[in-house]
């Protein structure tokens, strides 16, 4: 009753006075307003229990644990789970616990205790051999050798004997993988009789690379700040940093960059180094290491800053890396990093790329610059991912080839501790590029694939654009490097090369924002990297309808035509931004909206570089007859390429300068399909706002308004590209 008298005091700003009449509240402005919101809702609750507040901030992401509705499964369950038994006291051990306990009461609507001993029939066991008697009985049964450091096995078949669901593994990291996967499988309520799973992650590194600069802003970041609260820290530890490390842990994500690789070199400065520790611990029991996005130019002194991005923290004249001081500053840098960090994982470089510094400024090469960190850093088990991220202007006309003919010289010549990251496309990130032709072409190299999670060039966090269906197009792409069958994903799980270290980044859609991506479906595209990273071979579909499920509801039809709705959503993207092939023709800078005619700036950056519109057609011409970037790919994809005849159109005008009355496979002219091709990507717009509209009774009321809103820019966004390019490109056509 006394809380019912103050939470109508503090949202009416009402008191009782003396004579048990209502008064107005001198004093109610001390209190915030979340303080009178959170009463006001108390109220609401007390007078109408049955009310549902639709107040989903998106904050839990697909982590809800809302109690399920599906009976039969909901028994099943149930009779399955009536008590956990966990004997690690480790902090893993600790967070699997919690994890468990409260997901497992939610979901279930039933309390579910935790036992030290046992197991009883009902059980559900989670153990190693070294912290579980009855897991280390089951060795003989359990196999133990497949699953590594971090797999798992979930099993309920007899091999449980007396208990009801067993979860093994190797350590508690791996453990919390598997607890974070039992409770996917109840989330999507996934039937649990017969269950024999092992799982295991393809890829060894799976990393984020967050773009945060040490000010608080995110380059190409479009939901709020930089999580990481630099003024605040080592002292004041945000509570957010441990419920990101949860998210990542429960998609299977163990590492991550925290800072822009376009470095300030303050980041290695003592002060940050503490700073950056304190996120370490947090992490840590969640199985994430913390990388850093090192500045080539560190060692030298302030005094020889000739800008922002030259000038280091150290005491030298040069950054030189053969020159002895410079090698001897890094090794003193890295033993200091392992005081503050005993198990850093490395560093992040990009060097002698848009303006950052690199061994080049000395004359020395890549291989030169990524050999002396990665010797810095060997003794204590860390690694370089050396950036292919390069394009410089000298090295070959066409952008697209540069990577390849800097890096595919210097297979063979690094540690092997290095790593040479490359993202996917051989341009950046356009909404589709065939692969960049180095994967393949570096066998005695681990090549670490970048795939970028933030919207850069696909409409930042105002397009609902799904992810997955590209990133699965490109690990299905088959580069030829060693015949038929060498995929993508076969070169970047070390299949192919038989590399000895394997890794996976994407660049992070996280920020401040309530709901983390700026956009609810953004969640998703951070779900699906971190799924597809642990296993390449599922399927968009089966990734989107379980992070329907999780996040959004479990009803057939919803999850049905959600799905639906977002695998078509990046061809749409495609469509109405760059479709057959087109690339680079966005807004300068800010990479948003059309800008075609872009032509005044470094020619590379340039629209027109790119489009190569003219009276004769449209396109580059990157066959044999032009720049010859074909032939950076293996026969008989090189020969397929190409053709203008066998060339697939999804390609077409990124490798040909095609006639605007060539016939497309479609018997239209070429306008005429890309006139067809901006108007499908626009009506695919409206559709999915029909879609998201037929499902406002089913949705949550905050998300539904929030992305009708999103939907409704996207649309008009849409019809703009489409306008704008086919208006532009209609000036060309005679
Ligand atoms: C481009 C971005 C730029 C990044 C660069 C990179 O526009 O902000 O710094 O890539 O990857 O896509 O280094």
């Amino acid at each position: 009753m006394m809380t019912f008298f103050f939470c109508l005091r503090l949202s009416l700003g009402l008191r009782l006075n003396s004579y048990g009449t209502l008064a107005i509240e001198g004093n109610i402005m001390r209190f915030g307003f979340t303080a009178r919101l959170t009463a006001l809702i108390f109220l609401v609750f007390y007078f109408f229990p049955n009310v549902t507040l639709s107040l989903d901030s998106g904050y839990d992401l697909w982590m809800k644990y809302n109690k399920l509705d599906n009976e039969a499964r909901l028994q099943e369950y149930r009779q399955l789970i009536r008590n956990i038994v966990i004997t690690t006291e480790s902090k893993t051990g600790q967070i699997i616990r919690h994890e468990l306990q409260q997901g497992l009461s939610a979901l279930l609507g039933q309390n579910i205790p935790m036992w030290k001993s046992g197991p009883t029939d009902g059980s559900l066991v989670v153990g190693t051999p070294d912290n579980s008697q009855f897991i280390k009985k089951l060795s003989q049964i359990i196999p133990f050798s497949q699953l590594g450091r971090e797999g798992f096995f979930i099993t309920t078949r007899e091999i449980a004997d007396t208990a009801s669901v067993v979860i093994a593994a190797n350590s508690d990291i791996g453990l919390l993988y598997g607890s974070f996967h039992l409770l996917r499988l109840i989330q999507t309520e996934t039937s649990l009789h017969d269950i024999y799973l092992v799982s295991l992650p393809r890829i060894h590194y799976r990393l984020l690379n967050h773009w945060d600069n040490l000010d608080g802003s995110v380059e190409r970041g479009y939901a709020g700040n930089s999580l990481w609260k630099w003024d605040e820290l080592p002292e004041k530890v945000d509570a957010r940093y441990e419920d990101y490390a949860r998210a990542n842990a429960s998609i299977g994500l163990n590492g991550t960059v925290i800072n822009n690789v376009n470095a300030n070199p303050a980041i290695l400065k003592k002060e940050y180094l503490e700073k950056v520790a304190k996120l370490a611990d947090v992490f840590r029991p969640y199985g994430i290491r913390v990388f850093l996005s090192i500045n080539f130019s560190s060692p030298i002194s302030e005094k020889f800053t000739l800008n922002r991005r030259r000038g280091g923290i150290g005491n030298l004249d040069t950054a030189d890396p053969l020159v002895p001081e410079v090698r001897e500053w890094w090794k003193e840098k890295v033993k200091e990093i392992y005081q503050y960090i005993p198990d850093f994982g490395g560093f992040l470089v990009k060097a002698n790329s848009e303006g950052m510094p690199g061994p080049q400024d000395y004359g020395r090469g890549h291989a030169d610059g990524a050999n002396m960190l990665a010797k810095a850093l060997e003794p204590f088990g860390g690694v370089v991912i050396w950036r292919a991220f390069v394009y410089d202007q000298e090295v070959d006309e066409d952008r697209a080839k540069r990577a390849y003919k800097e890096f595919v010289p210097l297979d063979g010549q690094f540690h092997p501790n290095v790593f040479v990251q490359a993202k996917n496309g051989p341009i950046d990130f356009q909404s589709r590029e065939p692969v960049q032709p180095l994967f393949g072409a570096m066998p005695k190299t681990p090549l670490m694939l970048e795939l970028q999670i933030t919207q850069e060039y696909l409409g930042h966090s105002t397009h609902l654009v799904y992810l997955a269906p590209m990133w699965k197009e490109y690990f299905e792409f088959d580069t030829f490097a060693r015949g038929e069958g060498s995929t993508l994903a076969s070169i970047v799980d070390g299949t192919l090369h038989r590399y000895a270290m394997t890794g996976i980044a994407g660049v992070a859609n996280i920020g401040s924002d309530p709901n983390w991506c700026g956009h609810f479906f953004a969640q998703a595209n951070w779900y699906a990297f971190g799924r597809l990273a642990w296993d390449h071979t599922l399927s968009a579909e089966q990734i989107a309808e379980e992070w329907i499920k999780m996040s959004i509801g479990g009803d057939s039809n919803l999850v049905n035509k959600i799905t639906t709705m977002m695998i078509g959503s990046r061809e749409a993207c495609v469509d109405y931004m760059t479709p057959l092939g087109l690339h680079h023709i966005m807004q300068a800078n800010f990479h948003y909206g059309p800008q075609p005619d872009f032509a005044r700036s470094r020619r590379d950056w340039t629209s027109v570089y790119y489009h190569r519109a003219d009276s004769a057609g449209l396109g580059y011409d990157r066959s044999s007859t032009g720049s010859n970037a074909t032939g950076q790919y293996f026969s008989p994809l090189r020969e397929q390429l190409d053709g203008l005849a066998t060339c697939p159109e999804k390609y077409l005008l990124w490798f040909h300068h095609v006639s605007w009355r060539h016939k497309m496979q479609s018997g239209r002219s070429l306008w005429d399909e890309l006139s067809l091709k901006y108007h499908e990507g626009t009506k695919y717009v409206d559709e999915m706002i029909e879609t998201w509209s037929s499902l406002e009774s089913e949705v949550d009321e905050g998300i539904f308004k929030h992305v009708n809103e999103k939907l409704q820019q996207q649309q008009k966004d849409a019809i703009i590209w489409r306008d704008t390019c086919l208006n532009y490109f209609a000036r060309f056509r005679k």
